[in-house]
């Protein structure tokens, strides 16, 4: 009997329950007559988006009149999990969408469980990447998000007996009703052809193969504010002419779809592999479509409204005072030269004009010193695939060169190798008229055989050893997109404090000599709502009572407050109750999705983040290995004695075509079905594998760990965000001093850390140490490799994985993440856990510490100081 309304600013039980049934009617996506689950989801979902178009309308109109600066995150991922628990808590929606949802029968937890994470990521870089629209659009900035819309997502990881296998993710298979299609903002996308000098001697880009994109915008609404910004993601088509009637009525079906076919599969998965030509192709082409649609959205707008404020003029000088672009890593490099295309080929400004716009307007952040992820392009793919770029790359590259000269911050002799080692095309002789300006004393560089490409390949901006001797000859020539950003990017920062320190030393370090005011450093920081308020009711309404309100969801800084009852005894059961809530829930979720069944009193000890040898999975599982294989020597009064109940969790997905990280997945999964089938041990040890670790899987997992686990070899790991989630949700880490794992022991205090490994500035030493075969692994580590190889957790040949601990890694460098030399500390670190957990009082006050330590770890406070240090932008509220 609830008749149904479209009612929009419905906010109490009664009106939103007939904007849900009125949704359910009249904006249909399923069958009519039944109103099951899933359909609520889709009724419940339309209900919020009405509340939050009004308030995005409003946003839009509102920025769109006052024309203040904003910002452009441009990132190849954004991920964004579930949007409807997070829309109803933002706009604080919770009591009157429950009630509403129980009128028809439903629970509104699992109705939020109906709707598929937003796979539009990889993992941390494309997690911040929300965490940081939540702060922008909560923080009141003028802000878009642009992306692409991967109709498969990454892929989706089923665990099998054969460990990882990926299958295409299908989280629009039921439709997405927080997208809004918009079909009036559609922008042409060229590749290939030429470039030709027009009448007027403009160039020209003509030819090649034309495309479409179409924006789809999601709504990213504010916490306790109405302001409502927007995600745009872009997807590719072809126009409708370009499908042949003719040859499909032949009978010529694929042929027919051909152009149509091509343009679709741009967007069909985030990271296709990248092994063939076609691949690397396909990759340039994504990010040469984010790059594209977004400046032409972004300039279409600023013309606009410079327009109307310019009486009908457009002043391209005050771009940079309106316009700010951050690039999300290497990936919108492309930013750049696009922007320079369009400011002289279709804009008609001057080169020095185009350039000084450019630099003022872009900023980059590096999210990694992997050299295999500081991309670079294959000169043949690039010039065919993007003609006019690569000309206006060749000239920012000559210009550079000539900078580097007049700087005179090199040394002469080193001069030719050192513009080598900088410049943006690698392997590419220095035009004639630039080795005019080179002191005559320069030497020439000495040869250097050709390296192999690969994933341990290191890094030419990091090995200045190795720039003084590069020869270009016969070396492939490649277009490097990092060392483009910097020249390109008015700002470079890095994004925790030991990070950016390394990107001034060593990634960029000629660079930062060059220019020291471009480096700057901004540790990341995660959302409180989502991370915190959200997924951790419990918690969250503990830490309310005792801190007296919830201003800490906008404020974190007030989280500190909870240090003066860190020892408050009353304080300590509702905390330990909180946890214990959590950890039943995920015992639950664990039973559900692989069948075993893990104790709520046992120690919980998570590890969840992508596989990466440096992540050191391998690490911890070894550890495990250790443990297990010492219980199994003791009699059950003294396993009893020694080992305190735990359950190591893990969680992340292995990149498709890396081996060796789907070899540590199926070593875990090996050991989890041994030891969790081991009678003798019970509950005293469980090993699990979550699979398809995402948002949605996060968000039940963090809130219910006591330990985690970031323990990457010293100096690899840029700065990590699950370490922030985690200690912001009271749990206790183990790590090494890297990333943002070295902040947040100084803020939660090193009392609260369990702190082992060797520290960034020893690995080259310890590497080299390795080399010339002076380091000796110690006996407990030998003991567990025998013990795998024993065959104890199956006949799978690991070989290939516990060899490359030892010297045939394939590379000629053995143990190359420093697995056998952090073990033993490693080993103790995790006798200490033990040893705090026995007693609850200490483990307790622990947790209390971390979250009391956290605030410095808020999106917010990252995103003030970029809005503030590098972007220029200010809050502009709507009343
Ligand atoms: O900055 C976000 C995130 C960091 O927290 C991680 O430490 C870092 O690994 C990740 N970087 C990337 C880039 N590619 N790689 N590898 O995902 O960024």
């Amino acid at each position: 009997n609830i008749k149904p309304i479209a009612n929009p600013a419905a906010d109490d039980a009664s009106s939103v329950a007939s904007n849900i049934k009125y949704h359910a009617e009249y904006t249909p996506t399923f069958s009519p007559l039944k109103f099951d689950i899933q359909k609520a989801y889709a009724a419940t979902a339309e209900s919020v988006r009405d509340n939050l178009i009004l308030r995005w309308n409003e946003t839009y109109k509102y920025f769109h009149q006052t024309n203040p600066k904003h910002i452009h995150y441009l990132s190849m991922e954004f991920l964004q999990g579930r949007a409807l628990s997070n829309a109803v808590g933002n706009l604080e929606l919770r009591d009157a969408y429950g009630a509403a949802l129980q009128k028809f029968g439903f629970d509104l937890e699992e109705v939020y469980e109906q709707e598929p994470d937003a796979a539009l990521g990889n993992g941390g870089l494309g997690r911040l990447a929300s965490c940081f629209l939540d702060s922008l659009a909560t923080l009141n900035y003028p802000a878009w998000g642009y992306g692409l819309r991967y109709k498969y997502g990454l892929f989706h990881q089923k665990i099998t007996k054969e460990g990882q296998e990926e299958v295409a993710e299908k989280w629009l298979e039921l439709g997405h009703p927080w997208e809004v299609v918009r079909n009036d903002i559609v922008y042409p996308i060229k590749f290939f052809g030429k470039t030709v000098e027009g009448y007027n001697g403009k160039k020209e880009w003509v030819g090649g193969e034309d495309i479409q994109v179409v924006a789809y915008d999601v709504p990213i609404p504010g916490y306790q504010t109405k302001n409502t910004i927007s995600l745009r993601l872009w997807q590719t088509r072809a126009p409708a002419e370009e499908f042949n009637l003719e040859a499909f009525n032949k009978g010529e079906h694929d042929a027919a779809a051909h152009v149509l076919n091509n343009a679709e599969k741009i967007c069909f998965v985030l990271y296709p592999g990248d092994e063939t030509e076609e691949g690397k192709a396909l990759r340039l082409k994504q990010q040469y479509v984010l790059c594209s649609a977004s400046l032409q959205d972004i300039i279409a707008r600023f013309k606009e409204r410079s327009l109307a404020s310019g009486g009908g003029k457009v002043n391209w000088d005050s771009f940079p005072s309106k316009v700010a672009i951050q690039m999300n890593d290497t990936h919108p490099t492309l930013s750049a030269p696009e922007l320079m295309r369009i400011l002289l080929d279709v804009e008609d400004l001057s080169w020095d004009q185009a350039w000084q716009i450019t630099q003022a307007t872009v900023a980059y952040t590096n999210h990694t010193v992997l050299p295999e992820a500081l991309e670079k392009w294959p000169l043949d793919i690039f010039r065919k695939l993007l003609p006019r770029h690569f000309e206006i790359i060749e000239r920012i590259d000559s210009e550079f060169i000539e900078q580097i000269v007049s700087s005179k911050k090199f040394e002469a002799e080193e001069l030719e190798a050192t513009i080598h080692s900088m410049r943006i095309l690698h392997n590419f002789d220095i035009p004639s008229n630039l080795k005019a300006l080179l002191p005559s004393s320069t030497p020439p560089p000495a040869p250097t055989p050709v390296k192999s490409s690969g994933k341990k390949e290191e890094s030419d901006a990091s090995k200045s050893a190795q720039k003084k001797t590069t020869s270009v000859e016969q070396k492939p020539k490649t277009v490097r997109m990092a060392n483009l950003c910097v020249v390109a990017a008015h700002t470079v920062n890095g994004v925790a404090a030991i990070h950016s320190e390394i990107v001034k030393d060593e990634v960029f370090n000629d660079f930062y000599k060059l220019w020291p005011h471009k480096f700057q450093n901004k540790t990341n920081g995660v959302t409180p709502r989502r991370w915190l308020r959200f997924c951790n009711p419990e918690l969250s309404n503990v830490i309310t009572k005792w801190l007296g309100s919830e201003e800490w969801v906008l404020n974190t800084d007030k989280l500190a407050g909870l240090k003066k009852y860190a020892d408050d005894k009353q304080l300590h059961r509702e905390w330990f109750q909180a946890k214990r809530k959590n950890k039943v829930k995920l015992a639950a979720y664990v039973k559900e999705r692989t069948g075993y069944t893990i104790s709520p009193d046992a120690l919980f000890d998570i590890q969840v983040k992508r596989i990466h040898e440096y992540k050191r999975q391998l690490l911890n599982i070894l550890g495990v290995i250790h443990r297990y294989k010492q219980m199994k020597e003791m009699s059950a009064k003294e396993r009893k004695e020694k080992f305190v109940p735990r359950v190591s969790m893990f969680g992340g997905k292995a990149f498709a075509t890396y081996t060796q990280a789907k070899r540590i997945v199926k070593l875990i999964t090996d050991v989890a079905a041994t030891v969790n089938n081991d009678p003798e041990i019970g509950d005293l040890m469980k090993v699990i594998f979550v699979p398809d670790y995402n948002v949605s899987v996060a968000e039940i997992l963090i809130p219910a760990s006591e330990l985690s686990e970031h323990i990457s070899t010293a100096g690899m790991e840029a700065s990590g965000t699950s370490n922030m989630k985690f200690s912001m949700n009271g749990c206790v880490l183990i790590g090494t001093l890297d990333g943002a794992n070295v902040e947040i022991r100084d803020e939660v205090g090193e009392e609260n850390f369990f702190l082992f490994g060797a520290r960034a500035e020893e690995i080259v030493g310890l590497r080299e140490e390795r080399k010339q075969g002076k380091f000796k692994p110690s006996p407990e580590f030998e003991v567990v490799k025998k013990f795998i190889r024993s065959g104890v957790f199956g006949t799978y040949d690991y070989d290939p994985l516990i060899g490359s601990l030892e010297g045939n890694d394939g590379f000629g460098r053995g143990d190359y993440f420093l697995v056998g030399k952090d073990f033993p500390s490693y080993i103790k670190a995790q006798e200490a856990v033990d040893e705090a957990y026995r007693d609850m009082d200490r483990w307790t006050k622990m947790s209390i510490m971390n979250t009391a330590g956290s605030s410095f770890f808020s999106s917010d406070r990252t995103i003030r100081q970029y809005a503030q240090d590098i972007w220029g932008i200010k809050p502009h509220p709507l009343s």
